[in-house]
């Protein structure tokens, strides 16, 4: 164990010695824009690299770069497309070093949770290479009278835009590219201001994997430049996870346009709840409570948000909860014993560390951790609410809400959790099976996990994603996700009359 562990150690430790840049680059050349030093959240002034913005011009730039890139992709065969992308993964594992290293200085992570991070992002490729081979290859032949064949086969849609989130910076980069370059579109990528120096190196590595310079573009920026991407009018798809606000506002600008209807596939926040009754083991809910309200400073949209403990058993639980949540190390990230590091940024802190006052006076405080002084830390807190709509809004940190509810009122919680809206992780803790029914059949949640943690999803087995607030569907990691990256064309041939045209499609082109 020592000894891998060293093995990886050192692995990152040369990943730190190469610099890194992030630019716009279209058809694989640099373009122009506004350079700005990367901070590290970990102490809030060390660079971690340079990133050059792109300017609106160059945001146009590589749309129409994109849109000339998109036939001859879309005609690749799909076999070739899914060896890319393998060899992606591959490149991926190889450069584990720069990619861990990258994850913990840019954005923060520990480095469980930078290791899961690759992991997540080389599944996603494998994944969406494998099921994309068999999906995009010469289609389906239908039913139907002799004399005809008929196919159904599908196809790229044109010029994705891929808007992507600083929680993942790696997996979900690669999730949203990976899954509308197998599908056949021409991408160009938008990923977060505050994690552009790992995106710039997963698009180098699809590159180098075979994916065509004119396929994937790469345009750094802020979410003006995201906004001009979604504006174009070449766009004919978007993929974005994020907040619900910007989702709703993406919506509204594709629909505003007096060009054709394009799908929006996004993945947005959550109210998270966990259902804990009298039934629960004590131990196993402390244990899944905390790493699903903390781990991961609690930036991840499945968090945990709102607790809903049986009245009989709160005090314990809550007590058992606080205990383990003592335990837990917040320092700097890059020390193996870490288990929480720093938010994202000094605007994210704010934020946070504003709610945990407004807490600290409205609420009943159960646990408040103390945090480093440098760089962009928040500690750990347990508030007790009076009713779970006191929680109005998505607190995106390692902040925990409680409230408690009478033996007889489980019917009236479960209505306060689905009133607001969301629908992405739901937690259920109990031995009694039809309470474990009741919450999973009154709530339309995406994903639920019972009696285990709420975190975490593994590609193609836990396929993710939510409802309503929460997001579109369909779920990433899943059998349907690449489904909608796609158009679909049925081709009907009369191969009585002509005879052997059959075997175009045979061909799948
Ligand atoms: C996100 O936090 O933006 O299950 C989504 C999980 C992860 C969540 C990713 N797949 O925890």
């Amino acid at each position: 164990h020592q000894a891998s562990l060293d093995l990886l150690l050192a692995e990152i430790r040369q990943g730190a010695q190469q610099s890194y840049r992030a630019e716009p680059l279209i058809d694989g050349r640099a373009a122009p824009g506004q350079a700005r030093s990367v901070i590290s959240p970990i102490d809030g002034t060390t660079s971690v690299g340079q990133v050059t913005e792109a300017s609106p011009e160059t945001a146009d730039r590589a749309m129409a770069a994109a849109r000339a890139g998109f036939p001859a992709w879309s005609r690749t065969e799909a076999n070739v497309r899914a060896a890319a992308l393998m060899r992606a993964a591959d490149l991926l594992e190889q450069r584990r070093g720069a990619l861990l290293h990258l994850l913990q200085t840019e954005a923060g992570k520990t480095l469980d949770d930078a290791l899961s991070e690759v992991r997540e992002a080389v599944d996603f490729c494998r994944y969406y290479a494998a099921q994309g081979k068999s999906l995009f290859g010469a289609g389906e032949a239908m039913p139907g009278p002799t004399g005809e064949s008929n196919v159904l086969r599908l196809r790229g849609r044109g010029v994705f835009v891929a808007i992507s989130p600083w929680n993942f910076p790696l997996a979900i980069f690669l999730g949203q590219v990976g899954a509308a370059l197998m599908a056949g579109n021409a991408v160009v990528a938008k990923p977060a201001e505050q994690t552009p120096l790992i995106a710039d190196l997963a698009v180098r590595i699809l590159h180098e994997a075979g994916v065509p310079k004119t396929a994937l573009h790469l345009i750094p920026g802020d979410g003006r430049i995201g906004a001009r991407l979604v504006e174009n009018k070449d766009v004919a798809g978007v993929v974005f996870t994020g907040s619900t606000e910007v989702a709703r506002i993406i919506n509204r600008t594709l629909a505003a346009k007096d060009a054709a209807i394009v799908p929006l596939i996004a993945e947005t926040g959550g109210i998270n709840a966990m259902v804990v009754d009298a039934t629960a083991l004590p131990e196993q809910v402390a244990d899944d409570v905390v790493m699903s309200a903390f781990r991961s400073a609690g930036q991840r949209c499945s968090a945990l948000r709102l607790l809903c403990v049986q009245e009989d058993v709160a005090e314990r639980m809550i007590e058992m909860i606080a205990g383990s949540a003592r335990e837990l190390k917040l320092a700097d990230p890059r020390e193996v014993s870490t288990h929480i590091g720093p938010v994202i940024d000094r605007e994210a802190k704010e934020k946070l560390d504003a709610h945990v006052a407004a807490m600290k006076r409205s609420a009943k405080v159960h646990y408040a951790g103390e945090a480093p002084a440098a760089g962009t830390y928040v500690a750990p807190h347990i508030f007790e609410l009076n009713r779970p709509r006191d929680l109005a809004e998505e607190v995106f940190g390692p902040i925990l809400h409680v409230v408690r509810y009478k033996a007889d009122g489980l019917t009236n919680v479960l209505e306060a959790i689905d009133a607001s809206g969301y629908g992405l992780t739901l937690g259920v803790h109990s031995r009694i099976d039809a309470t474990v029914e009741q919450v999973v059949e009154r709530l339309s949640v995406g994903n639920v996990y019972v009696n285990r943690n709420m975190i975490g999803a593994v590609v193609g087995v836990q396929p993710f994603g939510g409802h309503g607030l929460s997001g579109t569907g369909p779920k990433a990691g899943g059998p349907h996700y690449l489904l909608r990256f796609a158009t679909e064309q049925t081709v009907t041939i009369n191969t009585a009359a002509a005879g052997g045209n059959a075997n175009l499609i045979a061909m799948g082109e």
